[in-house]
């Protein structure tokens, strides 16, 4: 769906962005994908959080390792957006609460 997202950058506010952590043959294509919506114009106010999914399953690299590999603490530290990062898994519930609080206060944020 990449090519399309770019029709609903208009009036976001906040934008999650889903990365699988039990797939890291996804990660190169992933990190492209972030980039490009960082970079976007129109996302330039945008919150962003980053979604490391699928934490409950085994994988033979760390969510740590991940983030070193896309030089995550580079593109937090050159992105014009506040970036978050959070470690999920949305089939066990596992870091869901810590989303919600996110939510709530970029909204409570984006109100003032
Ligand atoms: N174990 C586990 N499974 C999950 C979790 N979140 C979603 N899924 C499952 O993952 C599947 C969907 O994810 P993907 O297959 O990666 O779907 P996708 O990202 O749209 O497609 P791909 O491009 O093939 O990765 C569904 O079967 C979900 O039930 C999670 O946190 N843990
Ligand atoms: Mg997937």
């Amino acid at each position: 769906m990449g090519p399309i997202w770019s029709s609903y950058f208009g009036n976001c506010h906040s934008l999650l962005f889903m990365m699988d952590a039990a797939n890291p043959t996804q990660l190169s294509a992933s990190c492209v994908q972030l980039l490009g919506l960082l970079s976007a114009e129109q996302l330039a106010e945008a919150s962003v959080l980053i979604l490391f999914n699928k934490i409950d399953l085994p994988c033979y690299m760390t969510v740590d390792e991940m983030k070193s590999l896309i030089r995550l603490p580079d593109i937090i530290a050159c992105a014009k957006q506040n970036i978050t990062t959070a470690e999920i898994s949305a089939q066990k519930g596992t870091g869901l609460s810590e989303v919600l609080r996110w939510l709530q206060d970029t909204h409570r944020t984006d109100r003032r």
